[in-house]
């Protein structure tokens, strides 16, 4: 659940980056972490060798909501982990889900499988998924096998969820998602 720290004025998010293999998670978390100005961190993040843990973490300062700094966290997991436990408490308090998808059609399956495990994932641990503000990307959309966007909207979106277009590694798409995401999360928390 997002929190608000009323001594230090800030409003805390946590934002699950999830979708198939090979999708474009960690091309995600680069691209935001590179577009981004305000960092939390003092050290360079290196996100060179996607192996080296097992998940993939970056806080990021987005701006201010009234007289609150909104930081949010972001972070992105391996689908089949080694470490469920570990998982279980990285699932712990989600405010928001964005769902990175492969845009080609040799992906398409593997999209709509990942897509309902994350579902079950997370109704699992207790969250309503339904009500949980969540935001699709379609990534790869420089790819020549890429389905067109009313395709991936039937298989992927029926419900008409906001949904946004992306080219991660040419950094395009990828830093208007985590501020679409982040605006449904602040819009639920200002309710
Ligand atoms: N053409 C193209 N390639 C992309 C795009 N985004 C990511 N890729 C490439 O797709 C491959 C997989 O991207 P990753 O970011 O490693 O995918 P991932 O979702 O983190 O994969 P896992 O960690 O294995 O689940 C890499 O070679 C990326 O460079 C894109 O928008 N267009
Ligand atoms: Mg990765």
């Amino acid at each position: 659940m997002a929190y608000a720290n009323f001594e230090t004025k800030e409003i805390h998010c946590k934002i699950l980056v999830c979708g198939p293999p090979g999708a474009g998670k960690t091309e995600n978390l680069r691209s935001v972490y590179k577009r981004s100005s305000v960092r939390l961190t003092k050290d360079t993040i290196y996100f060179e060798d996607s192996r080296f843990g097992p998940f993939e973490f970056i806080p990021l300062s987005i701006g201010q909501l009234r007289d609150f700094h909104v930081k949010i966290h972001i972070f992105t997991t391996p689908e089949h982990s080694l470490y469920p436990t570990f998982n279980m408490v990285l699932l712990r308090g989600i405010d928001g889900v964005v769902f990175i998808a492969d845009s080609r059609l040799s992906s398409l399956q593997e999209n709509v499988d990942s897509w309902l495990q994350v579902r079950d994932m997370l109704t699992m641990e207790g969250y309503n998924f339904s009500a949980l503000p969540r935001v699709i990307q379609y990534n790869k959309r420089d790819h020549e096998e890429a389905l067109s966007i009313e395709s991936l909207r039937q298989e992927l979106n029926p419900t008409g969820l906001h949904d946004i277009e992306a080219v991660a590694t040419k950094h395009i798409g990828t830093l208007e998602t985590i501020h679409k995401i982040t605006g449904l999360i602040l819009d639920e928390f200002g309710k």
